[in-house]
């Protein structure tokens, strides 16, 4: 089950293409910032890790989750980033905020992913609480932003071999 506190993001290095030569954009919501700044080192110690150089991974910032939409199609139609890694997290309240928020972050980011010419990375974290939250960006969950790493090389790959 998704919830056990298991670390989800291992993976096998061998499998991930080198990044040399290519240009990274990373969004990133202010909203619980000591998250997301976690989330935010994951991708950059992973992207270099993997042969992105620090100077081509582009970080912007945003004020919430629900501006990640609008960060992604922005940075992909005003640079030349090979994908974008859009990085927030969203924690429950006590009224219907959180599931508008999430909803429509991932359906914004689904709809551009489907017709941007550049990958688009899900890096959101919906949690129930804080816990949740700290347990997925750098705890016993492993880092989000780890995962996002990974699946934007090897997007970026895809795309390239095509
Ligand atoms: C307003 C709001 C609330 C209540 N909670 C969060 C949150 O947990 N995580 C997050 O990233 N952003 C939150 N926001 C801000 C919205 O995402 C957005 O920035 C504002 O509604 C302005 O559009």
């Amino acid at each position: 089950m998704a919830s056990a506190l298991h670390n989800l993001s291992g993976y096998d290095p061998a499998k991930v293409p080198d990044g040399s030569g290519w240009t990274i954009g990373v969004v990133v919501s202010e909203w619980n910032d000591e998250v997301t700044g976690a989330l935010l080192a994951g991708v950059c110690d992973t992207l270099q890790k993997h042969g992105v150089e620090k100077g081509s991974i582009i970080v912007k910032t945003v004020p919430g989750s629900f501006e990640l939409v609008y960060a992604s199609a922005a940075m992909i139609e005003d640079t030349c980033v090979d994908a974008v890694i859009a990085l927030g997290c969203v924690i429950r309240g006590d009224t219907p905020h959180f599931d508008y928020i999430c909803q429509g972050v991932t359906q914004g980011l689904t709809e551009l992913n489907a017709r941007a010419d550049v990958p688009v990375i899900y890096g959101l974290l919906t949690c129930d609480n804080m816990q949740q939250a700290q347990d997925r960006c750098g705890g016993a969950c492993g880092n989000k932003g780890v995962e996002c790493a990974v699946a934007a090389l090897k997007m970026i790959a895809f795309r390239k071999e095509l």
